[in-house]
């Protein structure tokens, strides 16, 4: 088995991850965006270019590392789930192009932009967890996307060095926090570097077997169940790494801006 096609984290615990793997084609097409020439010119060890390979090997180290400390979000059989109600428009666009919208990822060292496609390119993660509303419901809801924590070891924008493949989970080298945003930037959230970074905090493109609808936040939104609906970003637009904590729209109207649970 190449390094390439290893199946990351506890299919158990986490949620399955489909066996596409990190598709060539795919890597390619992102890092073309993230700086390919520089990752292929990079010197070869095995057939994986070591900011590459870097990055596979952080992800299981990332997911060792919060198995151990046990702290995973509750996950549920995939036939318990259901569309939750839309809730909460802010930021949201429904005439938004997807066609021309990119994710931008930024931070201290610099800016990426990433096209759907490209975001669909990372490794593909599927699991079953409860969104839970402040509000007082919770719906389980079963999603499909990209770990947050595979974008940022990719484009290296969470390291402090924004150096691709040296994230360590608890390491200084890694900014304090992130931010993600609309496009339009009227609705935010911050987030505590190490629940971003956790292995199911998925930029979703898939609702319960379903592309993800405008009202649920097409074409991307945040999955954190290890925090409140109010932190599951709809239409995400950017995402930045910071040593500031970020302004959260629903700290600044009272709530608690860690809002985990
Ligand atoms: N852009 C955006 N995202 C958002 C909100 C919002 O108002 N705007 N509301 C949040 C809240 S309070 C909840 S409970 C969830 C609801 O997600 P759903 O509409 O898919 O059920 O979205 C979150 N994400
Ligand atoms: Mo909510």
């Amino acid at each position: 088995m190449s390094p390439v096609d290893k199946e990351l984290g506890s299919p158990e615990s986490v949620g399955r991850m489909t066996r596409r793997a990190f598709a060539w084609g795919g890597a390619s097409a992102i890092a073309g965006v993230a700086g390919w020439k520089w990752v292929t010119s990079r010197s070869v060890e095995g057939l994986v270019p070591w900011p590459l390979r870097r990055v596979l090997e952080l992800d299981e180290k990332v997911g060792r590392s919060i198995f151990r400390s046990g702290h995973l979000a509750p996950t549920f059989a995939a036939s318990r789930s259901k569309m939750p109600r839309v809730n909460g428009k802010a930021g949201i666009d429904l005439e938004l192009n997807v066609d021309a919208w990119r994710l931008q990822v930024q931070g201290p060292k610099g800016a990426q932009s990433f096209n759907l496609a490209e975001v669909k390119a990372l490794p593909r993660f599927e699991m079953t967890t409860e969104l839970k509303c402040i509000e007082g419901w919770s719906t389980i809801v079963q999603w499909a996307g990209a770990r947050l924590s595979d974008l940022a070891a990719l484009t290296g924008l969470a390291a402090r060095d924004g150096k691709p493949g040296r994230i360590e989970p608890d390491s200084p080298d890694l900014l304090r926090f992130a931010s993600l945003a609309t496009p339009d930037g009227k609705y935010y959230v911050g987030l505590d570097m190490p629940s971003a970074m956790h292995p199911q905090s998925l930029l979703c493109y898939e609702m319960n077997g379903q592309p993800l609808n405008k009202y649920h936040g097409a074409p991307l939104r945040l999955a954190i169940p290890v925090k409140y609906g109010i932190k599951n970003l709809k239409q995400i637009g950017t995402l930045r790494f910071t040593d500031t904590q970020p302004a959260d729209y629903w700290a600044e109207r009272g709530y608690d801006w860690y809002s985990g649970h």
